[in-house]
């Protein structure tokens, strides 16, 4: 069913300094020892060197750069074994406020990229998310699966789901040795403020409501970003050329169960919560059905016990709030400003 493993000796990682990259530079340099890792990151307002401070030199190098540059991407495609790509714009709130660097990152990022590694024959693997598939009802016994038609609702998701269509037409035309992955929302440290989760236990930190948008009934599937790291590599030296993995780890849960569980461990009541203005066009239900990842590449999640996750994850951000702290006001001022 697979191919040969795959052992790259030298890779390159997109967005390396942001929340899943950083997971990833982390998990490679822990578990594959043979490994050097170079990341390719602009350091946007997303971006922080301080994710990945400490590794050692002669395993990861930091090259400050944007996927758009077609010289530096080039170059860095034929001197390496492989591109695992994590770089994007990746929240989608902002894709509604300004959809544009959204289409220059995460399409054009992504045609520079797969051009550069078809010129050398470079491994590629593309890291995308379930929002390209849009959304099931709340009472819809299906889950998302590889063959599930596109039908992304929002600028982000559309823009990643423009980005796979290309790494598929790549692939068939001209040959790209491409994997993709399509992954569940994640949670762990280094999450940016921004997102659901570490917005609600840093505005608790400071004493401020959280905010929940429409009926709090939407559900998102939740994987912790160790897994989804395990699962890239295990796609990427084991699976087969030109498929599509999906990945999630059976962690269905609607929005306001995960803010009780925060506001329950801040020892806060139930409903010390503001209802505020939904976003738009807000995808309902999103659910992975993984059991391909399972069967053909044997990976399995770890951290499956997401109360654990979610106390070490609230641990965490009480522990580094010189991480997080200087994004703080400036991210709660962009809601503010969209009634959020
Ligand atoms: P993030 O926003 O935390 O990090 C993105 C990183 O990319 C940052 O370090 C940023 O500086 C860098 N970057 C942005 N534009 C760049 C450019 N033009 N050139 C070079 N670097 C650039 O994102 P994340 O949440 O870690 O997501 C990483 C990837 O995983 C994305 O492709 C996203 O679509 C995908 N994904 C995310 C989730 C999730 O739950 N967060 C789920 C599934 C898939
Ligand atoms: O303050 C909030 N209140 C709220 O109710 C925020 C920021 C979000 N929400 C809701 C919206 C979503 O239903 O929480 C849910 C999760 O929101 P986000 O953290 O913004 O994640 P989501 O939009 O689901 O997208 C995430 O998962 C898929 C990542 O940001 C994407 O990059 C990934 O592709």
């Amino acid at each position: 069913m697979t191919n040969d493993i795959f052992e790259p000796k030298s890779i390159v990682v997109t967005g390396g300094c942001g929340f899943i990259g950083s997971n990833f530079v982390h998990h490679v340099v822990r578990e594959h020892p043979g490994v050097k890792v170079t990341v390719l990151d602009k350091l946007t307002y997303a971006g922080n060197r301080e994710n990945i401070a400490g590794l050692p030199a002669d395993r990861v190098e930091l090259v400050v750069g944007d996927i758009c540059d077609r010289d530096l991407v080039n170059d860095l495609a034929a001197s390496h074994d492989a591109i695992v790509h994590y770089a994007a714009e990746s929240h989608n709130d902002n894709s509604i406020a300004n959809p544009e660097p959204f289409l220059r990152t995460n399409v054009e990022g992504t045609y520079t990229l797969i051009e550069a590694c078809r010129a050398h024959g470079t491994r590629y693997h593309h890291v995308s998310t379930d929002e390209v598939y849009g959304d099931l009802a709340l009472d819809d016994p299906a889950r998302f699966t590889e063959e599930t038609p596109y039908r992304p609702s929002s600028p982000y998701s559309s823009t990643k789901a423009a980005s796979d269509m290309l790494v598929r037409a790549w692939v068939r035309t001209f040959g790209l040795k491409a994997t993709i992955s399509n992954c569940s929302n994640n949670y762990g440290p280094y999450q940016h403020v921004e997102k659901f989760i570490p917005r609600q236990i840093t505005n608790l930190i400071d004493g401020v409501r959280p905010k929940l948008y429409g009926d709090g009934k939407n559900v998102r599937d939740w994987i912790h970003t160790e897994d989804h790291s395990s699962a890239v590599w295990a796609i990427l030296t084991k699976g087969r050329i030109g498929e599509t993995y999906l990945i999630g780890a059976d962690g269905e849960r609607d929005n306001i169960t995960v803010l009780r569980e925060i506001l329950k461990a801040f020892g806060r009541d139930a409903d010390d919560f503001d209802w505020v203005r939904d976003r738009p066009g807000h995808d309902r239900r999103y659910a992975i059905d993984s059991s391909k990842l399972r069967r053909e590449l044997g990976w399995e999640p770890a951290h499956t016990d997401f109360a654990a996750g979610l106390a070490e994850t609230i641990a965490w951000y009480r522990d580094n709030e010189a991480w997080w702290r200087p994004a703080k006001e400036a991210t709660e001022a962009r809601y503010a400003a969209q009634g959020q």
